[in-house]
């Protein structure tokens, strides 16, 4: 097996464990279903099959697969399969997973040298088995959308390494936990962390086949030196757990860290103590030539345009984004906001049986794969849902507990859209009986667009209910504003959808917000012109969700204009 990993993370993960990139490949593909049910084309993976000639609107099953030659303990993971996938190994299956927005593992002990079929069955249709994935305001992609690596593995390895700087006494500490999963009963290996050039001992694991065995440790890094990770000075340490066994090291797992602690301190959020200010963008995976299967050089164009505005901070709408763009934002030093899977849905879509079964998955295997970026600041759960009712309360309240005890080093929060006001904006009233649960008070508001009514008194108006309720104190942030604009389509200032409208209404947006000396800060939505699902709502000029500042090609509208002026004045 070779040592090719480079497209998958922006940097090696392991150099112990050999690692096979099994994606920027080409594999057969085969619909299942549809006019072309049974006929198998050659396809780049990752990739998504709306891309195909004559499948842009294909939602159905599909058959990948690849052959490979490797043996022993194999496992392969998969970084985002849309939306569900059944994993065949020589016909048998060896993995379910549902969701397309977190990763997934499979392993198969004491495989025989030699070539072997690799198939995945891929779905993509709303059934009812699917409570997150709903037709729904932005495209739910079909096929293996993001990564594929195969890895050999020896009888235990390290499924994840967790590390959480602190400072404390003057100086920085990090603790670490370790997640050492069983493949074969074995002697005890001794699990180790390497940080800052000094060696941990955190003890031996001998977890008995597909036990998992944790282990936690405070590092005394005993080191002055350390710079702090901020979005001015994004430095990044390299950590590096394994495994050894008689003095030999078996087995690797390399991530990258950055100094830094995030609190919530009255009604602001600190990061390593100075208050942020976010200007930041919502935005979806998605460009109208790749579908929601980005290539890194897509990713880090989004980023460039991002920072040519002057933002520094993206929300990741609405699901856990590809570990490469995190990668890109930890390196840059850029915000994120990033949120479970979850949009818009009523009290019913949340009593789907399925529901609470998959946000937990979700929410779990977010929080395991990318607990180490030190660009996340804040996790978010279920945008616009159901905060208004007592079952929704529910929900909420387990899920914020769920990520609590995933993860105490970071504020939580969700979007709320659940308030109700006359069609100029006035009597505002907050329906939302949640704002106690979460660490910062984030409100989608569309002043201008969904409704006329001027901005600085609608905020007047969300701040008057806050103060009401547990939230008062708490941050507070603009998490979605906005207006559409049709990419070319010029007319008067006061014509909604004119590339003029949206610019018009977002200076007045924007400065109303940044001038608010309550608010922490503002995502717009959004960033670019998204596809959105074909049976969600037939109101969407060109099927397009079109508040994007750019349109899906990223050429940029006139309120791309206006907003990079604001917000570099707002940087200064
Ligand atoms: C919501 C939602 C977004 C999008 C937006 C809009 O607030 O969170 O996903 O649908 O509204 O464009 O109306």
């Amino acid at each position: 097996m070779r040592q090719i990993n480079r497209m998958i993370r922006m940097f090696s993960t392991h150099e112990i464990r050999p690692q096979e990139e099994l994606s920027e490949s080409l594999w057969d593909f085969t619909p299942l279903e549809g006019e072309q049910a049974g006929q198998t084309r050659k396809v780049l993976v990752p990739g998504c099959w709306e891309t195909l000639p004559g499948l842009r609107s294909y939602r159905g099953i599909g058959r990948y697969a690849r052959r490979f030659f490797g043996g022993g303990n194999l496992r392969l993971e998969f970084k985002g399969v849309s939306h569900t996938a059944k994993v065949f190994l020589d016909g048998e299956q060896i993995a379910f997973h549902y969701n397309a927005y977190t990763p997934f593992s499979a392993v198969k002990p004491g495989v025989k040298e030699g070539e072997h079929l690799l198939e995945v069955i891929v779905d993509n249709r709303f059934t009812p088995e699917s409570a997150l994935h709903i037709p729904n305001d932005y495209m739910t992609y079909g096929g293996i959308t993001r990564p594929v690596a195969l890895e050999r593995v020896g009888s235990a390895y390290l499924e994840w390494a967790h590390y959480t700087p602190f400072f404390r006494d003057g100086r920085w500490h990090c603790r670490a936990e370790v997640c050492v999963k069983g493949v074969e009963a074995d002697q005890p290996a001794d699990v180790w962390v390497r940080l800052r050039g000094k060696a941990f001992y955190l003890g031996a694991a001998a977890p008995g086949p597909k036990e998992e065995a944790f282990l936690a440790a405070e590092l005394d890094l005993a080191d002055r030196e350390i710079l702090p990770w901020s979005p001015e000075t994004p430095r990044l340490y390299r950590a590096e757990a394994f495994l050894m066994r008689a003095q030999e090291k078996v087995d690797d797992l390399i991530d990258r860290i950055g100094f830094r602690e995030i609190k919530v301190q009255g009604d602001r959020i600190l990061l390593n103590g100075e208050a942020l200010r976010i200007r930041g963008v919502c935005r979806h995976e998605d460009w109208e030539a790749s579908g929601c299967a980005l290539t890194t050089a897509q990713m880090q164009q989004d980023l460039n345009l991002l920072k040519d505005l002057g933002g520094n901070s993206v929300r990741t709408t609405h699901y856990p984004n590809d570990e490469r763009f995190l990668d890109l934002c930890d390196e840059q030093g850029i915000l994120v906001w990033e949120e479970n899977h979850a949009r818009g849905l009523v009290e019913e879509d949340m009593r789907n049986p399925h529901f609470e079964e998959q946000c937990e998955q979700v929410n779990r295997e977010m929080v395991a794969a990318h607990y180490n970026h030190p660009a996340i600041y804040i996790w978010g759960i279920l945008n616009e849902c159901a905060s208004e009712t007592e079952y929704g309360r529910e929900c909420y309240a387990r899920q914020l507990h769920q990520l609590r005890s995933l993860d105490q080093s970071r504020p939580l929060t969700f979007a709320t859209c659940r308030f109700s006001h006359d069609r100029n904006g006035e009597n505002f009233v907050l329906n939302d009986i949640c704002m106690d649960l979460p660490d910062v008070a984030s409100f989608n508001m569309y002043p201008l667009w969904y409704f006329d009514c001027d901005v600085s008194r609608f905020l007047e108006q969300v701040h008057g209910a806050l103060s009401q309720t547990a939230a008062a104190d708490k941050p507070f942030l603009v998490s979605e504003i906005g207006a559409g604009a049709e990419y070319g389509y010029h007319a008067d200032e006061e014509e909604k959808w004119s590339e003029e409208y949206q610019a018009a209404a977002l200076e007045r947006q924007l400065n109303a917000v940044l001038s608010d000396g309550r608010c922490t800060g503002v995502y717009i939505w959004q960033f670019a012109d998204v596809r959105v699902s074909r049976e969600w709502f037939g109101g969407r000029p060109r099927s397009h969700n079109n508040k994007g500042i750019v349109d899906e090609y990223r050429r940029p509208k006139l309120a791309y204009r206006r907003v990079r002026e604001i917000f570099r004045r707002d940087s200064l």
